[in-house]
């Protein structure tokens, strides 16, 4: 043996003892060191956005820098589908999702994703604060997914290139993109609609070119991503209030001490409080931007013809999920 395998061995001996620590530690859920990264498909600015890096400064102060969160911004670490199966299984720590495409893996999450399941943001607040989101969370840590906040999505409408829409049958025969979700593709047909599942990164160029006739998100989302230069009829049906979660991976959830959870709970409710007072200002503010730029907005006088053509999708839902029309029937008799 010569001399540089023999300090190699040395110094491998002497670590070991700090190896075995580090593993006790970690099965204890022992204070450890750790960097995070986050998920993030909106651009900066964006007040998701905002409210994630808010998140990740207090997580960092409050841990005395023992957990560092670096959020990725603009859907760099991959598209919504994916990255929410990255969670699972703790390839990634954070993300900031809607509910909508969470329901393909946890169907406790669409409730939220039913057609005027909500009769108002406030409502969507209150059940969300409450019961509701106990049981939604509930279902999500099952999955691998430990809820910290709950954001605000306000409600997504119609917009396309061809025409305003007033009524079910003008939705007739148009190329609709929508999230990752069957739901929503049943709730595209139920009007007539062909319904095309497809990333949201890919949208903008779906609608220039022509393979999608139009979308449906919130006007914050239809702004930022520049759809409404290229798809100029919005109409405000609101069918879906979807709210969205940051949200952290149990795997990397479970290395944490009982402390550091803590600490990331109330960072999560003060990035939610945060996130919900900014896209208040955003929502009217990208309305009268996308306005400005020559998009027609139509409000829907009597929205019940929605409303009705759309309920073959709560009958085949509730259908197929037994156990989940007692929550279903809870949010619908909510005042
Ligand atoms: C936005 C959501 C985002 C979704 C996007 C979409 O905030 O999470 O990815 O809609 O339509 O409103 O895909």
């Amino acid at each position: 043996m010569n001399f540089t395998t023999n300090q190699t061995v040395k110094k491998v001996a002497g670590a070991l003892p700090v190896l075995a620590l580090t593993a006790a530690a970690l099965v204890a859920g022992t204070a450890q060191a750790a960097d995070m990264r986050a998920w993030n498909i909106h651009p900066a600015g964006y007040p998701n956005s905002d409210a994630i890096d808010q998140f990740a400064a207090e997580v960092e102060e409050k841990t005395d820098g023992e957990i560092t969160v670096k959020a990725y911004h603009g859907g760099v670490l991959g598209s919504q589908p994916d990255a929410i199966e990255q969670i699972r299984l703790g390839a990634i720590d954070f993300g900031q999702f809607s509910l909508g495409p969470m329901g393909q893996s946890i169907p406790e999450t669409n409730v939220v994703s039913l057609p005027f399941i909500f009769k108002s943001i406030p409502q969507m607040y209150e059940l969300m604060d409450g019961e509701v989101g106990e049981a939604i969370g509930a279902g999500m840590e099952k999955k691998g997914i430990v809820p910290l906040g709950w954001y605000d999505a306000g409600a997504r409408s119609f917009y396309n290139s061809q025409k305003p829409i007033n009524t079910p049958a003008d939705v007739e025969g148009l190329k609709i993109r929508v999230m990752n979700n069957d739901l929503f593709v049943g709730m595209v047909e139920s009007m007539g609609g062909n319904a095309t599942p497809m990333a949201f990164a890919e949208v903008y160029q779906s609608l220039k070119t022509g393979v999608v006739d139009g979308a449906e998100n919130n006007p914050p989302s239809y702004e930022s991503v520049n759809h409404f230069e290229v798809a100029q009829f919005y109409s405000l049906t609101e069918h879906l209030i979807i709210p969205e979660c940051l949200c952290m991976s149990k795997v990397s959830w479970d290395k944490l001490s009982e402390e550091q959870q803590a600490i990331l709970k109330t960072a999560g409710k003060h990035s939610a409080e945060t996130q919900r007072e900014l896209w208040k200002a955003r929502e009217t503010s990208s309305l009268e931007n996308v306005q400005a730029a020559g998009v027609v907005v139509n409000t829907i006088a009597d929205k019940g013809p929605f409303q009705e053509a759309m309920e073959p999708v709560y009958e085949q839902f509730l259908e197929a999920n037994p156990d989940l029309v007692e929550l279903v029937d809870m949010m619908r008799s909510a005042d």
